[in-house]
């Protein structure tokens, strides 16, 4: 029988899924059948998953971080919303998010009967603190900032979202999940070490070059993560505090392996090769007379008119719109300035 190729991705721009490092595909391919959710019976990967959590960890300031690998950023967001919200008492518990949050937070309210409050952006498209204020209220569990969003890659002012959700006495998640790899090599505040963050997200299968399922979920104090713990009776370990059951050792794996080869040096190299990528398309984009929305981190979004978009993608170009319609290219690690040398070539004469 003839297997199906998977997607290549020499023209994949807008995606945060990347070619995994060699490393890390190798990994991942080693620890396929085990299963960190049953730690006693595969032991090997769940101590390279304590040691993934333990590199997390020094890469968002947290000397003694408390988490696991989990399946993505959705799956970190909705733990985050859980924990908040179990170690709440309020029976009409709310979630205040600016509205560049990630849809998962959508899935998150849905799934746990709380209330989401989107939160108003200001004009450089970052989270409102004046409007997060006026939302706060007695039966706030947890308050959200997005240290690069999907969109833009817009960092939130991180600090005063902390004070904002300790003063109503909630949590602060950071939701990391794209921008957790590239962020340690910026000025940005963002991290458990610049703010008293409670949970973060961060996703080694995006810009940390792990393979798909690897994402992170982190917390400061044990409590938080304990908020999370089930009983398992028939298990030799005796609680869970993952949203999943069984999972692949493929995921935890590859964030090791991947992890291990790329931090710090590596990681900062793909950084500023990503983000000098994303200057140039940037500048491209501008001689062709298109606004940009200025890449902050490495992600352009472009006001490029939907039949242009269109012309691109008939041409094989897996580009997608931002809500608002601009044209978006991350620059993922698979995304090479000759990529985007023929990008702007197809973008000029369409
Ligand atoms: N938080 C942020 C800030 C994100 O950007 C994303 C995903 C998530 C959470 C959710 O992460 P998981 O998808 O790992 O659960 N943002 C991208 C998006 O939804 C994900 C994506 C990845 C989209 C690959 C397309 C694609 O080909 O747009």
């Amino acid at each position: 029988m003839q297997v199906a190729a998977p997607q290549s991705f020499r023209r994949v721009l807008s995606s945060m899924c990347t070619e995994p490092h060699p490393a890390a595909r190798d990994a991942a391919e080693r620890f396929l059948a085990s299963n960190p959710g049953d730690p006693t019976t595969y032991p090997a990967v769940s101590a390279l998953e304590d040691e993934a959590v333990g590199m997390l960890g020094e890469m968002t300031g947290l000397e003694n971080p408390h988490g696991y690998i989990a399946s993505g950023g959705t799956e970190a967001n909705i733990q985050a919303v859980r924990s908040a919200r179990n170690l709440a008492t309020t029976d009409t518990p709310n979630v205040v998010a600016p509205k560049s949050a990630h849809f998962s937070f959508q899935k998150a309210a849905d799934v746990l009967g709380v209330e989401l409050r989107l939160a108003e952006v200001d004009a450089n498209r970052r989270a409102n603190p004046d409007s997060v204020t006026g939302m706060v209220d007695e039966d706030t569990v947890l308050v959200v900032g997005i240290a690069g969003t999907t969109e833009y890659g817009r960092v939130d002012p991180i600090p005063a979202l902390a004070d904002i959700a300790h003063d109503a006495g909630a949590l602060l998640h950071v939701d990391a999940a794209w921008g957790g790899f590239v962020l340690p090599f910026t000025d940005y505040e963002w991290n458990f070490g610049h703010a008293e963050v409670d949970t973060m997200g961060i996703d080694p299968h995006k810009m940390g070059q792990a393979a798909v399922p690897a994402g992170g979920f982190l917390a400061r104090e044990k409590r938080v993560l304990d908020a999370l713990a089930v009983e398992t009776p028939y298990l030799e370990s005796t609680s869970q505090a993952t949203l999943t059951g069984t999972r692949s050792g493929a995921g935890v794996a590859s964030a090791w392996a991947a992890m291990d080869e790329l931090w710090p040096a590596g990681y900062r190299k793909q950084y500023e090769r990503s983000q000098a990528n994303a200057e140039w398309i940037a500048d491209a984009f501008e001689s062709c007379g298109y606004d940009v929305v200025d890449p902050v981190l490495p992600l352009v979004a472009a006001d490029v008119p939907r039949e242009t978009v269109e012309a691109l993608q008939s041409r094989g170009w897996r580009v997608s719109p931002t809500g608002s319609g601009e044209l978006r290219i991350v620059c993922m690690p698979h995304v090479t300035r000759s990529m985007l040398e023929s990008f702007a070539d197809d973008l000029e004469s369409i």
